[in-house]
């Protein structure tokens, strides 16, 4: 089946799931939708992001997407029900993913989840995380600053380590061993967080397990590319293109990047 594999996210941050599909699935075409221009999604109501997430799903099934990934937790924690029950092929999120991870990493079945307040507030996490270990105990913690610090180009500095180290402040002291990194940012983090909590806390990367879930999705449902040659992703932005592709060369360290422009 060489039709292309749809990639949603409310921005760039969602290129942290495609370089992982790129190195684990080469050869299945990505359409990918950033929503810069309405960026940050993290803040943003429910019926806001479910609206825009629908307009970005309408979109690539208008372009005849095999497979939906809902690549931003935000969007997955409040539109991911809606998504899937208005489309026919597979949609998958980010959420179940981590959640699913944490639970078979955890010995004490203490779990912390860090996220935007708009995912912590949705309960999805503490919600997948339960559903898979009901007597887990969940931390969860939004950190409204992680998303802005990585934004500005400062995540490697020690500035961001003082930052995130704030910003897990009121994790002293709980106990926990394993802990989802519940929003796109936050890998990029993933050093500083590291050392803000305790030694041997186990980090999950919702991005990582979620290729698994896609590499499953194409196996049971019969959609895999067989064709053996590499596909060059093809990116659009609601937001300027010259910015994305910047971020998109770095980040997938590739030397080109087909960038269009949506309007919604
Ligand atoms: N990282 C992200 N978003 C940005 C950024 C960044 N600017 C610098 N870096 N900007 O997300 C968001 C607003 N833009 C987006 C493009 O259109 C215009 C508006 C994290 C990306 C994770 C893949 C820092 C930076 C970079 C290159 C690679 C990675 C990175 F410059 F974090
Ligand atoms: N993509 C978002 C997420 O994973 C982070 C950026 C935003 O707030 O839109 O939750």
């Amino acid at each position: 089946m060489d039709a292309p594999i749809g990639v949603i996210d409310s921005g760039v941050g969602g290129l942290t799931v495609v370089k992982r599909m790129l190195e684990s699935l080469p050869n299945e075409p990505i359409i990918y939708i950033g929503d810069d221009a309405r960026c940050p999604y993290g803040p943003r109501t429910p019926e806001e992001v479910i609206t825009f997430t629908m307009e970005m799903a309408n979109a690539l099934q208008a372009m005849g997407i095999k497979m939906l990934v809902i690549a931003c937790n935000t969007a997955t924690a409040v539109a991911l029900d809606k998504v899937r029950s208005h489309f026919t092929f597979p949609v998958i999120g980010v959420i179940d993913p981590g959640a699913r991870a944490a639970v078979k990493e955890t010995d004490s079945r203490k779990i912390a989840v860090l996220a935007t307040s708009g995912t912590i507030q949705s309960g999805a996490y503490q919600q997948a995380i339960h559903d898979h270990l009901p007597t887990a105990t969940i931390h969860a913690l939004a950190c409204p600053e992680f998303v802005p610090l990585v934004e500005s180009g400062q995540y490697k500095s020690a500035y961001a380590g003082n930052v995130v180290q704030s910003g897990l402040q009121s994790l002293v002291g709980k106990e926990f061993d394993t802990a989802i990194l519940g929003c796109t940012h936050y890998p990029l983090l993933k050093n500083h967080i590291q050392n803000a909590l305790p030694e041997g806390v186990k980090i999950i990367s919702s991005a990582v397990e979620t290729v698994h879930d896609i590499e499953k999705t194409l196996r049971d449902c019969n959609l895999k590319n067989y064709a053996s040659h590499a596909v060059p992703p093809v990116f659009f932005t609601s937001g300027s293109t010259m910015h994305f592709r910047e971020i998109a060369l770095d980040w997938l360290a590739i030397d080109e990047a087909d960038v269009r422009t949506i309007a919604f």
